[in-house]
């Protein structure tokens, strides 16, 4: 070898030392904040953390280390809120299902045909209402929501074109929920034999048949390309969902007042990003939907609409609903 040679060797060998040690101090200064949902990256509510994650790199720049992950790729989907409380987990967007597990009066937001619309929600959810519930959520499952997301409404998408009208017309539709009690009881209530799948294979249920179909709203049928294993779509509309940006107790509480306060803009700026694109583009869908050649079919939405919330009021949910909350729901304009 040269004496150049040598020199040069040397001085890469010393920069990629330097490199090596240097890393870990700077990312060690840093709050990690990790990132799990099952969400698929073309879907709002995936995008939606981009937009967290530039947010504090603004308002605190180089004091957090946001990683996203997407795909469910970090932690299955449903365990995420158990792997925030243990603290192995900083954030993820939780659903009124995962809630109700644990808290199970906000089981009153599983019902079906509960909450009319986006802007009810978010009244609802930044008002008392929500004040009172997530103070218990926060005491209970040891994390705190930050932020409502508009998930969107929920409709039944078929693999095969029926004729759907009533409850009546889904009896023997295997239609996937995701796997949790509360989700099936919501398959069963729109007349369907519910079955548990998680959303990651959903496509592949669909695409071979071991599934009639499933529920999802329209931004995420379009994302997660379930339109081209599918028929059909009944515009049921039979959940206003809506999802919580959360973060472990733990982690929040690690905070200074002032990263609180970021981190909870940050969460409202990405769930705000989230609604306005996925309220703009609901509206757009169905002609989307069509051009794709499926059938996009109405049904007898009051007819969905008794029956599943008849089969919610006599059900064993709504005797831990706290008193008077479908009234103060239904008040919230
Ligand atoms: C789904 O599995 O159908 C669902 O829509 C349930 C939601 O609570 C949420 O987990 C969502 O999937 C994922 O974020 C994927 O979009």
């Amino acid at each position: 070898m040269t004496t150049s040679n040598l020199r040069r060797r040397t001085l890469l060998a010393a920069t990629a030392a330097l490199g090596a040690s240097a890393l870990p101090a700077m990312s060690q200064s840093k709050t990690v904040l990790r990132i799990s949902t099952p969400a698929v990256p073309d879907d709002w509510h995936a995008k939606m953390w981009t937009v967290f994650k530039e947010s504090l790199e603004k308002s605190a720049p180089g004091e957090f280390d946001v990683q996203i992950n997407l795909n469910a790729s970090l932690f299955k989907q449903g365990t995420e809120p158990a792997a925030m409380a243990r603290g192995n987990l900083e954030l993820s967007s939780i659903s009124a299902f995962d809630i109700a597990k644990l808290v199970p009066e906000f089981s009153v937001f599983t019902a079906g045909y509960m909450v009319r619309d986006p802007e009810q929600q978010q009244k609802i959810f930044n008002g008392p209402i929500g004040a009172e519930l997530f103070k218990t959520v926060a005491e209970k499952m040891e994390v705190t929501p930050l932020a409502t997301v508009y998930l969107g409404t929920r409709q039944v998408n078929l693999r095969e074109v029926r004729n759907v009208k009533t409850p009546a017309d889904l009896k023997g539709v295997k239609l996937r929920m995701p796997g949790s009690k509360e989700w099936l009881f919501l398959g069963e209530a729109l007349g369907a034999t519910a079955t548990p799948l998680a959303f990651g294979e959903v496509y592949l249920g669909l695409k071979t048949g071991t599934i009639d179909g499933q529920d999802n709203p329209l931004p995420s049928v379009r994302a997660a390309k379930f339109y081209e294993v599918t028929k059909q779509i009944v515009l049921t509309s039979h959940l206003v969902d809506g999802i919580f940006i959360a973060i472990s107790n733990k982690s929040f509480n690690a905070l200074s007042a002032p990263q609180k306060q970021k981190v909870t803009a940050a969460a409202q700026a990405a769930a705000a990003f989230n609604n306005e694109n996925r309220i703009k583009e609901e509206t757009q869908l169905v002609e989307f939907f069509k051009k794709e050649g499926l059938q996009v079919t109405t049904p007898d939405v009051d007819a969905f609409r008794k029956a599943v919330q008849t089969t919610y009021q006599n059900s064993d949910y709504a005797k831990v609903w706290p008193k008077g909350i479908v009234e103060r729901i239904n008040a919230t304009k």
